[in-house]
């Protein structure tokens, strides 16, 4: 998901294609404003933390481009394209380590395993959301 920052800064097309170069299939992408409630259920294993409520504040402060990417090892490749979760931790290279200097405007969000994935996807899309399709370059990736 490309966070309020992200797409305030007009990063969109910038996050979206370092996906797109490595490889990774688009399976689903919308622009939305999430609500609060949504955007609690997503962040709920972090509802104990004192940043808890600066967090809801920010993910629901705009529109958001949440996506669901599929290919070989997605979800470990997509969280080191994304970077150390503070910017300035991240390395060059990465989303957050090119893009971003603070944990709470870390322009991206990617989901931390593949169940994680699946209840993010859920949440995000609801039932049958995805395009069934295979891109062309498919044989070559
Ligand atoms: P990541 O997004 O790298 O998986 P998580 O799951 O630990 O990191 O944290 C989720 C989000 O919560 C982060 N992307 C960041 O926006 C916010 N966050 C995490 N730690 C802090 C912190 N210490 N202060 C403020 N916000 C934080």
């Amino acid at each position: 998901m490309v966070k309020p920052d992200g797409v305030q800064r007009g990063l969109v097309g910038e996050i979206i294609g370092r996906f797109e170069k490595k490889g990774f299939t688009l399976r689903a992408l919308k622009l939305f404003t999430p609500s609060r409630e949504l955007a609690e259920e997503h962040y709920k294993d972090l509802s104990a933390k004192p940043f808890f409520k600066d967090l809801v504040d920010y993910i629901t402060s705009g529109p958001v481009v949440a996506m669901v990417w599929e290919g070989n090892g997605v979800v470990a490749s997509a969280r080191k394209l994304i970077g150390a979760t503070n910017p300035l931790n991240a390395e060059p290279g990465t989303i957050r380590g090119d893009l971003a200097i603070q944990t709470g405007r870390n322009v991206v969000h990617g989901s931390d395993s593949p169940e994680n994935g699946e209840r993010e996807t859920g949440l995000w899309f609801g039932e049958g959301a995805l395009v069934d399709w295979e891109p062309s370059l498919k044989p070559w990736l």
